[in-house]
């Protein structure tokens, strides 16, 4: 099955002519139980379920107007050459709605991109949003989540608030492959980046998935192991247990590397500061201090723990920049 018939499937009845423009905002979210893998790769479907947690004001605003001619492309205010991979990515997924024109598409990005920040989940989400908005179509949010997917897994957990889980589904089309926000709330947890580097990485999350997948020796215990954590999660966030919460997502992301470091040629998104922050968490945490880290596919930690810890924290971590997940900033 292709992107463009599940694209037809959903917006059969909607309207195809642009309006004036459209804009969005999204947030980017970091998992606590992480996507790594697909069971179909033109669709982006994964082969586990996995749950996030969005990151507030942290995120992408997206302005989109059709316009004559080939598409432009801005990002944080400058004009992307349409050879490059951001502007490639964003027409080959714009090829998906257009009849015969251009968009004009302005994004501002709050998030480093391509440093394992979550920039093109808050990317795509913003931009099917935005569309959206451009095309009235007025789609719910299952849809919009669908949407987002085919740009960019992780991006369908970025069309809602809060925490969010986004349930694998099994049919071949992907429709019961999309994200929901859970119930549960938690105004105290808190999320703090530790940057290692910004710089663009080697290897990109979707070549690093499909090597895990296909050579990765530990990748078969993987499915498990999310499905153990994801219970531990979702009873971690029903009764409010920090710790819980923090060993499972810790423990998470340690396992979805050690499946990358099982891969030929291995896929090691750490650098020697990563390890090093690592082992500060575990110090800081030998001395009391409630903290656990996540990791995604970048070398930086991203350090989960309580606003009453806040000061605590800011001595331990001086570097390190803090997320309110509740702070919102609206388009
Ligand atoms: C996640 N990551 O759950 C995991 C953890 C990175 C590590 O989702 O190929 O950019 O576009 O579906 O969504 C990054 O992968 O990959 C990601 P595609 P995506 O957040």
């Amino acid at each position: 099955m292709k992107k463009s018939d599940v694209v037809k499937a959903l917006l059969s009845e909607c309207a195809c002519e642009p309006g004036a423009r459209g804009r969005a905002f999204a947030p980017a979210n970091i998992a606590l139980c992480k996507y790594w893998g697909k069971r179909d790769e033109e669709l982006n479907l994964p082969i586990t379920s996995s749950l996030s947690m969005s990151l507030g004001a942290w995120g992408a605003t997206t302005e989109i107007a059709p316009r004559d001619g080939a598409d432009r492309v801005w990002l944080n205010g400058g004009e992307q050459r349409p050879d490059s991979s951001f502007a490639a990515r964003v027409s080959a997924y714009l090829d998906l709605f257009r009849t015969d024109h251009g968009f004009d598409v302005r994004t501002e990005s709050r998030v480093p991109i391509a440093a394992g920040l979550a920039s093109s989940a808050s990317g795509f989400a913003a931009l099917v949003l935005a569309l959206n908005e451009l095309y009235g179509w007025g789609l719910e949010r299952r849809a919009l989540s669908i949407l987002a997917r085919l740009g960019s897994g992780s991006a369908c957990r970025s069309v809602h608030d809060g925490f969010v889980e986004w349930h694998a589904g099994s049919r071949a089309d992907g429709m019961d492959s999309f994200a929901e926000p859970l119930a549960r709330t938690w105004p105290e947890l808190r999320l703090g980046i530790l940057e290692v580097s910004a710089a663009e990485k080697a290897i990109g999350s979707r070549a690093g998935m499909k090597s895990t997948v296909a050579t990765g020796a530990l990748y078969a215990s993987w499915p498990e192991k999310v499905a153990d954590d994801l219970l531990e999660v979702h009873a971690a966030l029903e009764t409010h247990d920090f710790e819980r919460l923090g060993r499972a997502a810790e423990s998470n992301a340690l396992s979805m590397h050690a499946t990358m470091l099982s891969a030929w040629p291995p896929v090691l998104y750490w650098l020697p500061d990563s390890v090093k922050a690592m082992h500060a968490v575990w110090a800081a945490r030998e001395r009391g201090a409630p903290v656990y880290f996540t990791m995604d596919a970048g070398p930086n930690l991203k350090l989960l723990f309580l606003e009453s810890d806040r000061s605590i924290m800011e001595k331990e971590f001086p570097n390190m920049r803090i997320v309110e997940p509740n702070e919102r900033e609206d388009a």
